[in-house]
């Protein structure tokens, strides 16, 4: 825990934003192409508002890189705001002068938005302007996320870890895949879906909420594979793994819940229907095997060796285009909530997202258990513990 640290900074219309990464070895060959690939799929997604038709997000690496490899240094991104230019008046950060104040951004939000961070944050940090919390509150952040776990994620494949995530359903469309994940096929579907007849579904349900201005959540899958049994552990509240992918999860923008493995459906099942039994060792076959994977990878707090799979509840965005009722804060008055661009649906690039948060937490969970200053040595470290544990 804490072996690997990230720290990000912006606001949503603000200059731009950045985050730092410390707990990186060095050797790591990284470069802003690589990074490019996740900031360009967190953009796309049906159901996004005019936002992302302005941004065309890059991670620029300002410092910890040199020549294409990581010196073991914190690694500095920066993604810049393009629709900094539309703000710079309503978002600087110099002194207002003498009024009168007019234009993008100087107009005081007072009519508080149900579900946003509105009421908590402009009473907790005594604020006169909820533009002072949204701006912070917006999921814009993720995008900062996105760059700090392309460099996790760049870690992980060095270990042979992959992660990729898929929307499992959207209001109440739910997606059936049967069968192996055709995860090029989730690429290319407009809102990640791996099953075509309810792809076609989700994008009407989408159309239909945004019709009637409103919006709708849902449901994504993140699956990590190639993991080593072991990591995490049983011995502390703090140390267990499944808590710490939790946490990770629920920080996301928007999510009200997460389910490792089976989650809330094994509640109905005996124990004997639930618990995934171990093959017998056989010539040819991994030695640490199971016959199924219901506990998504994770027993007692550690990874089993399985891949690591958990699914994030998202739940409708709270700006909405038809505002609920609400109360203006200056007055008291029941007003309309406040309304600004937003998007309808965030659950396909929320996938992106959750990706990004699991790749965090198994490349501190990776660097705790291996550590290493230069690549070179985590990975021996890495292959030590995987021969002398039958795992290789
Ligand atoms: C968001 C509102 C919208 C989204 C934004 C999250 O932004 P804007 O107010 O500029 O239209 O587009 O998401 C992003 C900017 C992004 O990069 O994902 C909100 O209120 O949370």
């Amino acid at each position: 825990m804490g072996n690997l640290r990230f720290l990000t900074s912006g606001e949503s219309h603000g200059r731009g934003l950045n985050v730092i990464v410390e707990g990186i070895p060095a050797g790591l060959p990284l470069t802003e192409d690589y990074l490019r690939l996740d900031m360009e799929r967190r953009q796309k997604g049906y159901g996004r508002g005019g936002r992302m038709k302005i941004e065309k997000d890059e991670a620029k690496i300002i410092a910890g890189v040199r020549h294409g490899l990581t010196l073991g240094s914190p690694i500095s991104l920066w993604i810049q705001n393009r629709d900094w230019v539309n703000w710079e008046h309503g978002m600087s950060p110099d002194p207002l002068d003498e009024g009168p104040h007019e234009g993008k951004g100087l107009e005081r939000i007072t009519r508080l938005r149900p579900g946003h961070a509105d009421l908590a944050g402009v009473i907790k940090f005594q604020q006169h302007d909820a533009r002072n919390i949204l701006e912070r509150a917006s999921a814009r952040e993720t995008a900062a996320r996105v760059a700090a776990g392309g460099v996790a994620r760049r870690l992980l494949a060095e270990l042979g870890v992959e992660i990729n995530a898929h929307v499992v359903s959207i209001a109440d469309v739910e997606s059936k895949p049967g069968g192996s994940i055709d995860w090029a096929s989730v690429e290319e579907s407009p809102v990640r879906c791996a099953d075509p007849s309810a792809e076609q579904a989700m994008i009407r349900a989408i159309d239909a909420a945004k019709r009637s201005k409103n919006t709708i959540g849902g449901v994504f899958e993140v699956i990590a594979s190639g993991v080593p049994i072991g990591l995490g552990s049983h011995i502390q509240w703090d140390r267990k793994i499944d808590g710490r992918i939790a946490q990770a999860m629920m920080s996301i923008h928007a999510v009200k819940g997460v389910e490792v493995g089976l989650g809330f459906a094994q509640t109905r099942l005996m124990g004997s229907k639930v618990h995934d039994i171990i093959k017998p060792w056989a010539d040819g076959s991994p030695k640490w095997a199971r016959l199924s994977n219901n506990a998504g990878g994770l027993e007692g707090g550690m990874t089993t060796g399985q891949s690591v799979v958990v699914r994030v509840a998202i739940k409708p965005i709270s700006t909405l285009a038809k505002p609920l009722p609400s109360v203006d804060m200056d007055t008291g008055e029941v007003v309309d909530a406040h309304y600004e661009r937003s998007d309808v649906c965030q659950v396909p690039p929320g996938c992106v997202v959750g990706e990004a948060m699991m790749a965090l937490i198994l490349a501190d969970a990776m660097m705790e258990k291996f550590g290493g200053d230069h690549l070179d040595e985590t990975r021996r470290n890495y292959d030590a513990y995987l021969s002398s544990t039958g795992q290789a």
